[in-house]
């Protein structure tokens, strides 16, 4: 369902960027590097009524994506706010559309709406949850697991998630490093829901590697191939029993419709900072909802304001399959807010304060700030 309800204009002040190192509990491997400390910028939107927080969900290099934080950063300062700041009051729901001429940059543009967003359902005293249409008050909870130095201790590793109360469980893959690690787990824990992540390492010349993990009943397997693989994602959705999901190619509500057309996933990652913002990210969702492609909330190792408001949109009616949606200690020892996402029954709660729904932590965030920056009107 679109928004049932635009939230409140706001009159824009100014928007404070700043870049944030938090370290990690523990270093995350994926299949493209390693990283022991986030990298994130966040923003804070000034306006007459009060302010409003959004989070930028790239990472210190453009391994992901071809986003980054320095470009994040450059363009947010120097293209996006200004364009903003001068509407001088600006509807959420107006962002994505003042922002649109600037091409790609979509987790700059993200993190920027949210903290409008946030500003206009604070000062409305609106729920996030509500306002992007969340039929659950908690959403299960699955992990995301990193590469780890060979597959017992990748057993290891998986066995304190479960035993924390994770519901599902996914592990990055590459080549090389995949079969094993899926056979171990499958031996050690037998039926899991357990899924795989690629990040685009491997080519269609891997379809028989890829073929060999059929016999492990996986929820599916994410984002095998590059971004722009869509026909070679069809091709090979053809060749395996496990479904694909697509994560990095899905980048705007066109490319999930493309890639739908094609039939190169029966399963969409939605994350907000990819696609530009939860607006866009509703919009795929309702998408795939009417096209019976399951969905699920993909996570970018968001600080607790990018956390919070996933927990949010995962609430939604066809977000059917658990998503990264973990608790904050995932990967944070401290975080930037007052009440970190916990881990209760293997649940994350949605928010039910105004906006996002949490309070900054000022002295985390101050302590944690590398950089910063104030656009005024
Ligand atoms: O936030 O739980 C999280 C991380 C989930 O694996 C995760 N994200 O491709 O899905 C993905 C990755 C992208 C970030 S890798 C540095
Ligand atoms: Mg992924």
């Amino acid at each position: 369902m679109p928004i049932a309800r635009p939230a409140a204009s706001v009159s824009l002040e100014g928007f404070e960027l700043r870049v944030l190192r938090i370290p990690l509990v523990a270093p995350f491997t994926t299949s493209f590097g390693t990283e022991e400390v986030r990298e994130a910028i966040v923003v804070r939107a000034l306006t007459t009524d009060g302010e409003g927080w959004g989070e930028i969900v790239t990472a210190a290099a453009p391994l992901y994506s071809s986003e980054y934080t320095q470009g994040a950063w450059d363009v947010a300062r120097r293209f996006l706010v200004p364009a903003l700041l001068a509407q001088g009051t600006v509807a959420p729901e107006e962002v994505s559309g003042v922002l649109a001429p600037f091409v790609g940059h979509r987790m700059a543009k993200a993190g920027i709406e949210l903290a409008v967003l946030d500003a206009g359902l604070r000062a409305e005293g609106r729920v996030l949850g509500e306002y992007l249409g969340a039929v659950h008050d908690r959403v299960p909870s699955g992990v995301s697991v990193g590469i780890q130095r060979d597959p017992a201790a990748l057993v290891d590793v998986v066995g304190g998630y479960l035993d924390e109360g994770y519901v599902r469980i996914k592990i990055k893959i590459k080549p090389g490093r995949d079969i094993a690690e899926t056979a171990a787990l499958r031996e050690a824990f037998g039926g899991i829901p357990l899924q795989v992540d690629a990040n685009s390492a491997y080519t269609l010349a891997d379809i028989d590697t890829l073929a060999e993990l059929d016999r492990f009943d996986l929820l599916l397997i994410e984002q095998p191939l590059q971004e722009d693989d869509i026909v070679d994602h069809a091709t090979l959705a053809r060749a395996l029993r496990t479904p694909v999901c697509l994560d990095e190619s899905i980048v705007s509500r066109k490319a999930a419709a493309d890639a739908l057309a094609l039939a190169a996933a029966s399963v969409v990652n939605i994350k907000a900072g990819r696609v530009g913002g939860y607006l866009e990210a509703v919009a795929i969702h309702d998408l795939c909802r009417d096209a019976a492609i399951p969905v699920w909330c993909g996570g970018m190792l968001e600080t607790g304001i990018g956390r919070a408001a996933n927990a949010a949109l995962a609430a939604l009616p066809g977000f059917t399959l658990p998503g990264d949606v973990s608790a904050s200690s995932r990967f944070y020892a401290r975080d930037i807010v007052t009440e970190p996402a916990v881990l209760e029954d293997g649940h994350v709660r949605v928010p039910t304060g105004h906006g996002i729904g949490v309070q900054i932590d000022e002295i985390a965030l101050e302590d944690f700030t590398v950089a910063r920056e104030t656009v005024r009107r």
